[in-house]
């Protein structure tokens, strides 16, 4: 009796210990699957440009800068083997909503946008988040929170400004008064710019008047036209800063109307564009803030890290240097845009 109960509680004991050792997935509730990166592709990881389908809702052709960068997506795309799906949304913030929101509609693998504006993104950019596709914030910046976005590629627009500070600084140590040409109202660009070079201007440097040119050589004509009827040329003002090369190459038009010569203002311009260098040939500027507009390569690698599910950093800023009229010559044959 006695052997028959301790045989039955050694069962028991063996049968519960048994029990405990079995495999976890009898047991335990099953795991949830570990959750894939945003944006991963289904052929990831080995996705390749040929599975890429990239939108790019293109904000204008306002300038050389963006034909120059409107060039390097497309060039790209063709030398990787990727579909483009280009728009050119004419410098309106609604044509490159409804870019966006049809590329959202095709199932686009990714969506690089240069946002001509900085605010007014937040609808559209959780639309497209919603639909699982990422987004790169190309060149300008937006206002939007950045969970809404993957990354942004461009360039550093206060630090812009603050290197065309730098050189009114050198150039007028005892003050000076000055006007500012600016981009488009609102554009993460002209924002950027106008903050670093207040930030770093010194106080004896005044702007008296800043108006904006749009970024076109056609809308900064008649704004330098309308300042050189209310600002005599050396006396009320002896310097401009000019927020882009092809607004400078208007500007120039009407100082030479006017009868401006070459040199008699301190001129100041961003980009970098053949036409800002051959400006500073001509003696007009006398210094360019360089803007790189070549991104399509950055954009496209960090694409196709996104398919694959590999992190990426979330500002990548261009590194870029001033030129100036001394070895303009020699560099112009050399620029790429
Ligand atoms: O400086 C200007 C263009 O967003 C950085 O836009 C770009 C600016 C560039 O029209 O020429």
């Amino acid at each position: 009796m006695f052997r028959f109960k301790t045989l039955a509680f050694l069962i028991v004991v063996a049968s519960m210990v048994l029990a405990a050792c079995a495999p976890a997935a009898t047991q335990a509730p099953a795991q949830p699957a570990a959750e894939k990166p945003f944006g991963q592709a289904s052929c990831a990881p080995n996705c390749g440009y040929k599975d890429m389908t990239m939108c790019f809702p293109q904000l204008g052709a306002e300038s050389d800068w963006r034909t120059a960068d409107t060039a390097s997506f497309k060039s790209e795309a063709e030398k990787d083997g990727f579909k483009l799906v280009f728009s050119d949304a004419q410098q309106k913030q609604e044509n490159q909503i409804s870019a966006v929101r049809a590329c959202i509609q095709q199932g686009v693998s990714v969506i690089a946008l240069p946002p001509v504006v900085e605010d007014g993104w937040d609808a559209v950019l959780t639309e497209a988040k919603n639909a699982g596709i990422p987004v790169i914030i190309v060149d300008r910046s937006v206002s939007a929170d950045p969970s809404l976005y993957m990354s942004h590629i461009g360039s550093d627009m206060v630090l812009e400004g603050q290197r065309a500070a730098a050189e009114f600084n050198k150039k007028f140590p005892s003050g000076a008064k000055i006007l500012e040409l600016s981009g488009t109202t609102g554009s993460g660009a002209a924002v950027g710019r106008a903050k670093g070079f207040r930030q770093d201007l010194n106080s004896n440097i005044t702007i008296v008047d800043s108006q904006t040119g749009n970024f076109t050589r056609a809308e900064a004509l008649p704004v330098m036209q309308a300042f050189l009827q209310k600002y005599k040329a050396g006396t009320d003002f002896q310097g401009i800063f000019i927020h882009n090369d092809d607004m400078g190459i208007g500007a120039i038009e009407a100082l030479k109307a006017a009868g401006v010569k070459p040199g008699d203002l301190f001129i100041v311009s961003v980009d970098g564009t053949r036409g800002g260098f051959q400006a500073m040939v001509d003696g007009w500027f006398q210094a360019d803030v360089e803007c790189n507009p070549l991104l399509g390569p950055q954009v496209a690698e960090m694409a196709l890290k996104i398919m694959n599910g590999q992190s990426v950093d979330k500002n990548v800023l261009t590194n870029e240097t001033v030129y100036y009229p001394d070895n303009a010559a020699e560099l112009l044959p050399t620029r790429q845009y």
